[in-house]
């Protein structure tokens, strides 16, 4: 096989797939290829981003894991993002989140669990296989993309420290660090950091629920959530928090970054639903990245994104315009 480095390949061909097709290759072995079909990554993240060992995503795979929709090119991936520990614009966490140190990196446990402590990231990864996952993911503000995304159940992670019968909420934290997050130095910034959310058990325990590590084969890019982030694909994509240190586990209801905010605005379940109009825009449809001026890529928005045949049940008897 031919290899062919960055510089051979215009930009403009170098799509979604020419990468993602590629990977199997490079995955193989040759430390020589990798990183050499992602040339928009900054110097700084294609000396982090290394590959994954996984399996990869397929339609025989449990239903709801695997779309074969166009994926999002990893350029969109990362230079258009929401990240706002970094900064609101789009592009702001390409730019800045290089800053970030994920490694060393650890998660603390707490609340309602047998085992609670500081786990380092290494020894909850000894414990998982990867696996691949392709969805959707739908912002808030109306666009949204497929990616291909690398991780492990939520659940796997959540029963390696027991948790007690009093757990019926769980609530995400990312990291805190002003020095490397500019975003968070700003005092004009409305938010209180850190960045929260939060899911009920049977959310976050259902099998769609994934903790990222990955994307397009290898580890999370910094502006993505590095080095490992949560994705919820029914929900809007505020609610897949990025670079994650604490999980604690609850009897009530956490608050939540979005939700504190402006609630009338942003619920706590946020599940996409194109029946109920956020107060200044409408929900109806979305714009699939990438889009350009001439090619907006419009499309209508579905209940739950598109999962409601596998998590409608979960919200049997609830006013979901009242539980948005
Ligand atoms: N910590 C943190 N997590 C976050 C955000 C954020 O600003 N901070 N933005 C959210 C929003 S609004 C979206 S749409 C997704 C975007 O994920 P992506 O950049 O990987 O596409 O991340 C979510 N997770
Ligand atoms: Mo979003």
């Amino acid at each position: 096989m031919l290899i062919k480095t960055s510089s051979d390949i215009p930009s403009s061909q170098i799509t979604s797939e020419s990468i993602y097709f590629n990977r199997r290759t490079f995955i193989k072995g040759s430390a020589l290829t990798i990183g050499a079909l992602t040339p928009k990554l900054s110097m700084a993240e294609q000396a982090t981003t290394v590959a994954l060992d996984y399996k990869p995503a397929a339609k025989e795979q449990e239903s709801g894991f695997y779309t074969d929709e166009p994926l999002t090119p990893l350029d969109d991936v990362i230079n258009y993002s929401n990240f706002y520990e970094f900064g609101t614009d789009k592009s702001d966490p390409a730019r800045y989140a290089d800053n970030m140190t994920t490694d060393p990196w650890s998660i603390k446990i707490e609340g309602e669990v047998d085992k609670p402590g500081e786990y380092h990231l290494e020894d909850i990864l000894a414990k998982v296989d990867l696996e691949e996952r392709i969805y959707r993911l739908r912002c808030v503000e109306a666009w949204s993309m497929v990616v291909p995304w690398v991780g492990f159940s939520l659940a796997d992670l959540l029963k390696q420290f027991n948790p007690t019968s009093k757990a019926k909420y769980v609530q995400f934290e990312t990291l805190h660090r002003p020095k490397e997050m500019r975003g968070q130095q700003s005092r004009f910034s409305t938010i209180d950091w850190p960045y929260q959310e939060g899911l009920r058990i049977d959310e976050a325990m259902h099998p769609l629920t994934i903790m990222a590590v990955g994307l397009y084969g290898k580890t999370l890019p910094n502006a993505n959530g590095a080095p490992i982030r949560l994705v919820v694909p029914w929900k809007y994509g505020f609610k897949s928090i990025k670079s994650i240190v604490k999980i604690r586990l609850l009897e009530k209801q956490p608050t939540t970054t979005w939700q504190t905010l402006a609630p009338h605005e942003y619920g706590f379940y946020a599940n996409v639903n194109p029946d109920v109009d956020h107060p200044r825009w409408s929900q109806k449809s979305e714009r699939r990245l990438p889009t350009t001026f001439f090619s907006p890529n419009r499309m209508l928005t579905t209940p739950f994104n598109g999962y409601a045949e596998q998590v409608a049940s979960l919200y049997t008897g609830m006013d979901l315009s009242k539980y948005y």
